[in-house]
């Protein structure tokens, strides 16, 4: 049969399973990727299955989250961090060298090669044609450890781009219509392959800043063919030797097909508090707008702060609005200050930020209150931003950069097209990889250093036959993880889970940490009621982890997002489904719950009953388990289970 690009790459990574939309595979992972704040955990986890050495092709590990350094954890957690990757051969990107996303692209992805990395955005180096998913901390362990990753085999969705852009219209105006089209979910299990004329009109970073908002879909990953823009891409960068030029089959089949014609993209905007509240920048012009950030992961790039440089040239932002710029990397850091764009931001009134996510996991720059602010990033989730009130809109770096010269959103299209010089494509990227230590031959000399900050991470118990207890929480749709394990200021706990548990759910519910312990002393189970798309956003496991140390036996829910999902999985915790949604309702919050017989139901893939002795009632629960994930119910989650074997 004749193959899309996405099983193409999937198929020569197979490891185990069948390659049939639905069925779950094994695949061998090449590159690993892991940043500081899901990193941390993510080595204590390798440290204790007794891998000597990882046993990918690359692994590196970045700091780029947590770089704050406000008190001794950050600081711990880095020190660790670099002892630990010089121990077990990893790659380590120091603070300030960039976004991990950013510089995995630029200085090590590669063509047909797969990745796998500890963040959600990690399809960024789908842009350079990789298999590149995000997943949970303990699944990128066992990866580093040389173990298969699992997945479902996706559906893969043909995105066909034709003609070009306007002038004024970006890569990020595309994934916002993107979005606009399949929403943030739904799109479980699916893959978004690009295709068509329009990709030669695409440099890397752009197709880049699209594959890695693909996040936002809920999709597995997206990515886009290899061609010579990719390979002049990887000239410039001094790596032309790992070029492979790749694309699907002519006639491959696809489960759907989206056209785009680039030439109709119009600037777009995502409204409070979703990437999928999606409506054309024109209908919100005027807004008067507080705050401007520009940077993340998905707009940090060299084109990006060179067209923000071009738009601020010879002006001053707006009186009353701020405006922020963090360059995605050091590279595009010294690049700017060559071309000149750096004074042009300087001069403008702009405070520049380090190389590092920053404001977007809103661990500085928090809004004022009721704020209205205008962000690249790729996520605008409620109190993400720091401030609990404020509106956060995401748009491409020009409407950003108008908007804040106008202190009020501006649609690129109502300006002289002449504003947005055309930016040629990059022939040569400063190379300077003193920034990144290289692992050592030898292992044997390496002391890990663990500051007071770093502890054990907690295993889970077995699973439980029987369980009775009592929902300590009841939530709606789409609650994401910065929900469920809020970033930002808490972010500094990620190694100490202890800690970093007294703060689950802390803006929905701040009495539930208190309760779910209270529960779990009294040899309680604890469960969470949620509605659709639980677990939406970002990979971190502390999103399971830290609620399977407040006792947490099962999450019952109207449906899950694809890596939450799975790290409830890897750490014991029952992802359970209504049969009916309907039976959400006739659940609450302190309603007493008793849930037995579970080994024989998941053996032989029977519901399972919640009786509900508060309410009388009974609802049937149902699971989307492959037999290698009860295996791991069973033995209380992944850790056991791959220790023991
Ligand atoms: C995010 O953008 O939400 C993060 C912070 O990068 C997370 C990872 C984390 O929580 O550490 C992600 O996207 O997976
Ligand atoms: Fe960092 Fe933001 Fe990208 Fe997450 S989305 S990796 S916090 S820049």
């Amino acid at each position: 049969m004749r193959k899309s690009l996405t099983y193409k790459i999937l198929d020569s990574h197979l490891v185990s399973g069948e390659l049939v939309p639905g069925r779950e595979i094994g695949l061998r992972i090449d590159h690993t990727l892991t940043q500081d704040a899901t990193g941390t955990m993510a080595f204590l986890q390798f440290e204790s299955m007794g891998v000597p050495r990882v046993r990918t092709e690359v692994s590196v590990s970045y700091v780029d989250h947590n770089t704050i350094q406000q008190g001794f954890e950050n600081a711990d957690d880095h020190r660790y961090l670099e002892t630990a990757a010089a121990k077990y051969g990893v790659h380590f990107s120091r603070p300030g060298n960039g976004i991990c996303h950013q510089v995995h692209l630029e200085r090590f992805a590669a063509p047909g090669k797969t990745l796998l990395g500890s963040d959600s955005h990690t399809p960024t180096c789908g842009g350079i044609g990789m298999i590149a998913i995000g997943a949970g901390g303990l699944d990128v362990a066992v990866a580093m450890g040389g173990g298969a990753f699992h997945l479902i085999a996706p559906q893969v969705i043909k995105v066909v781009l034709s003609g070009k852009l306007r002038p004024g219209v970006a890569a990020k105006d595309i994934i916002l219509t993107v979005l606009g089209i399949l929403s943030t979910k739904g799109n479980v299990n699916k893959v978004l392959e690009y295709a068509g004329e329009g990709v030669s009109t695409l440099s890397v970073p752009e197709r880049a800043t699209i594959t890695n908002m693909g996040a936002e879909t809920g999709v597995t990953t997206s990515v886009f063919p290899s061609d010579k823009i990719t390979m002049g891409f990887l000239r410039a960068q001094g790596r032309e030797s790992v070029f492979k030029e790749l694309s699907a089959d002519n006639d491959a089949a696809y489960d759907r097909t989206i056209n785009i014609d680039l030439s109709s993209v119009v600037p777009m905007v995502a409204l409070p508090h979703s990437p999928g509240n999606v409506v054309p920048v024109k209908d919100i012009a005027g807004k008067p707008v507080d705050q401007v950030a520009i940077g993340s992961c998905t707009n940090s790039s060299l084109k990006d702060l060179i067209t923000v440089g071009n738009i601020l040239k010879g002006k001053k932002i707006a009186a009353g609005t701020s405006l922020a710029v963090a360059p995605g990397s050091r590279q595009v850091l010294s690049m700017i200050v060559d071309s000149g764009a750096l004074s042009a931001m300087i001069l403008a009134g702009a405070r520049i930020l380090e190389s590092a996510c920053g404001f977007c996991i809103g661990n500085s720059l928090a809004p004022h209150t009721g704020a209205v602010s205008l962000r690249t990033n790729n996520r605008n989730f409620e109190g993400r931003s720091g401030t609990k009130d404020a509106g956060v809109y995401l748009v491409s770096p020009e409407t950003a950069a108008l908007s804040a010269i106008e202190g009020k959103v501006v649609d690129p299209l109502t300006q002289d097209p002449k504003t947005f010089r055309e930016i040629p494509l990059t022939e040569k990227f400063d190379i300077d990889d003193s920034m990144i230590t290289s692992p050592l031959s030898s292992a044997k000399t390496v002391d890990i250093i663990r500051g007071p900050n770093i502890g054990e991470p907690p295993r889970p118990a077995l699973l439980m036959d029987r369980m009775s207890g009592e929902i300590a929480i009841k939530v709606g749709d789409k609650i994401t993880t910065d929900h469920i394990m809020p970033a930002g200021v808490r972010l500094k706990y990620r190694s100490n889970i202890k800690k970093y548990s007294e703060y689950v759910f802390e803006d929905v519910d701040p009495g539930f940490s208190k309760r779910a312990e209270a529960l779990r002393d009294s040899s309680k189970a604890v469960f969470i009621l949620a509605g659709e798309s639980y677990g939406q956003g970002s990979s971190r496991e502390h999103a399971a982890l830290c609620p399977m140390y407040l006792g947490v036996k099962a999450v019952l829910a109207k449906s899950f997002e694809r890596i939450h999902a799975a790290n409830l999985v890897n750490f014991g915790i029952l992802p359970l489904f209504f049969e009916d949604a309907g039976d959400y309702d006739r659940l609450d919050r302190g309603d007493i719950i008793l849930i037995s017989d579970i080994s024989a139901r998941l053996d032989n893939n029977e519901p399972i009953i919640a009786e509900n002795k508060t309410r009388n009632n009974t609802v049937k629960m149902r699971y989307d388990l492959t037999p290698r994930q009860k295996d791991i119910i069973r033995s209380g989650g992944l850790l056991n289970s791959t220790h023991t074997k």
